[in-house]
């Protein structure tokens, strides 16, 4: 098996002492943090998701698994920042009110940071008042929402009505995670929609230029 299989099978087990031996061993023989990514980590939690759709697995499970790819983002999270410049937009992001997945937000975090954004995480659970009174305290250029429970998709547009119901026009929103489309995204008059992190960066570059 290679190593990057081993570090696939680590996270999907939550063998997180696994994962922080793997990652920089990895690392050492010269291995690219974003292979990693897409084709370890990512997959992993895929391979989660559908075991848990199957009720082969329960939260628990999923949880530790989350945990450890949370590790692995710990080691490689500042090497795909540093490949970043002086920030150029200020961005802030959160998973919306009553949703507790931050790994795919986590990631665009990661992403806006490596493209010289400068990122404010809110975190999760993130109320629409939480995000106004966020926007009014750092006047970003941007402000990214994420859903990953289709129970939690309304919560974006309450958030999207309630950052323009107080007058925050100028400020772009862009919206990601599982269950969002682009379709939803113009049902909810957010200014985009990406559908993974990577593509998050350019998407988030194109609203703000227009
Ligand atoms: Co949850 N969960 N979970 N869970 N969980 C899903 C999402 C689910 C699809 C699993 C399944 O049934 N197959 C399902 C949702 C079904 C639905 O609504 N359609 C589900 C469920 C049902 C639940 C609970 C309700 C389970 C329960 O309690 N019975 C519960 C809800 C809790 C809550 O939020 N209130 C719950 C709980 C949890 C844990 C806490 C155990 C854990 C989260 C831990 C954590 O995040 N810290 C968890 C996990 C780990 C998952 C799965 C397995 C993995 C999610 C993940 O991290 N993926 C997930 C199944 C799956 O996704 N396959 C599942 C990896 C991550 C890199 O991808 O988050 O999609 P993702 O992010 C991507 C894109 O979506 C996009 O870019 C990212 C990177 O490419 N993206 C954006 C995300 N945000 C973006 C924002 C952007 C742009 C792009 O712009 C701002």
């Amino acid at each position: 098996m290679s190593k990057l299989e081993d570090l696939k099978t680590a996270v999907i087990n939550g063998k997180r002492k696994d994962v922080k031996t793997i990652v920089p061993e990895l690392l050492e023989s010269g291995a690219d943090p974003v292979e990693m990514l897409e084709q370890a980590l990512i997959p992993a939690m895929s391979v989660v998701g559908e075991r848990f759709k199957k009720n082969e697995i329960f939260v628990p499970e999923m949880l530790v698994s989350a945990r450890a790819m949370k590790e692995a983002m710990k080691i490689i999270e500042p090497i795909l920042i540093e490949a970043g410049v002086k920030p150029e937009f200020k961005a802030l992001i959160g998973t919306v009110e009553g949703d507790l997945h931050d790994i795919g937000k986590n990631l665009v975090a990661t992403m806006w940071k490596g493209a010289g954004f400068d990122v404010v995480d809110l975190g999760v659970n993130v109320s629409p008042a939480a995000f106004v009174q966020a926007i009014e305290e750092h006047s970003p250029h941007l402000v990214g929402l994420s859903a990953l429970l289709t129970t939690t998709m309304p919560a974006m547009r309450d958030t999207v009505e309630k950052i323009r119901g107080a007058g925050h026009d100028k400020v772009k929103v862009l919206i990601g995670g599982a269950p969002v489309t682009l379709e939803f995204a113009r049902e909810i008059g957010a200014d985009g929609y990406a559908s993974d992190a990577a593509s998050a960066v350019d998407a988030a570059r194109e609203i703000l230029a227009s």
